[in-house]
């Protein structure tokens, strides 16, 4: 027997190496999931909390809702060989921003840099990254202010700063985003030049419908 392609599993058989890699990197992805869902929320309670007092304080909420994702093993995978990374649970760590995704969708424009604004001051968490494409659109016309912060995760032995890729747009943003990626964004066949530039057109429309809508809040708030 060759001894180096054999292990001792977790309750002591002796397994071909393989299928013990195999284990082992389940576990560990099983781990990387309860970190980054713990991650998430972390993130999610904190954006409760400000949501509540602002609507304690204003009588409004700036949050229309929240919604969180963590990325599945298959698009990690697939993220981590498009960018020509090893693929492990470790790699993944050091390489991937967004396997913890949280949506924070928000009434008016001024909402979403206040709340932008809240999460970069918190002492516990750290920026690290901010892509704004509602100042900078996509090509595709795609609107919605990106930024990736790290919290701290306390387990019960360790604790682990875990990055959260946040996303935070208005509604109309995210209606556009929603039924585009839906007609186009993970499509395999190419959309038409022509349909592309109507799809861009329509994000525009809905831009400026966002810049009159908080133009109207504003107005109607300076009656009070
Ligand atoms: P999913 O399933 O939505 O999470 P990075 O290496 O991560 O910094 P990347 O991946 O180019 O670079 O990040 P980017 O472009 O800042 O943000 C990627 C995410 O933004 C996408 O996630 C989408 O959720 C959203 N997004 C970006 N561009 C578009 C677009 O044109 N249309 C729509 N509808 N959404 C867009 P993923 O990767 O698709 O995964």
């Amino acid at each position: 027997m060759d001894e180096q392609n054999f292990y001792l599993d977790t309750i002591g058989q002796i397994v071909p190496a393989q299928r013990e890699q195999i284990i082992n990197a389940f576990y560990e992805f099983l781990e990387l999931e309860h970190l980054y869902e713990s991650a998430a929320e972390i993130v999610k309670t904190q954006l409760s909390i400000y949501d509540n007092e602002f609507s304690m304080k204003f009588q409004r909420n700036p949050i229309h809702n929240i919604k969180s994702r963590i990325k599945s093993p298959q698009s990690i995978v697939g993220k981590l060989q498009k960018k020509g990374h090893p693929v492990s649970a470790k790699s993944a760590e050091q390489h991937l921003m967004d396997i913890a995704g949280v949506r924070v969708i928000c009434y008016y424009i001024d909402d979403i840099y206040a709340i932008a604004e809240l999460l970069t001051r918190h002492d516990e968490f750290k920026l690290v990254k901010v892509k704004d494409y509602i100042k900078n659109p996509k090509p595709s016309g795609y609107r919605s202010f990106h930024m990736v912060i790290t919290v701290p995760v306390y387990m019960a032995a360790t604790k682990k700063r875990v990055p959260v890729e946040i996303q935070i747009r208005t509604i109309a943003m995210d209606f556009w985003a929603a039924l585009e990626h839906q007609l186009h964004y993970k499509t395999s066949c190419e959309v038409p030049l022509s349909l592309k530039e109507e799809l861009k057109e329509c994000a525009e429309i809905i831009s400026m419908t966002d810049l009159r809508m908080q133009d109207i809040y504003q107005q109607i708030h300076e009656l009070d």
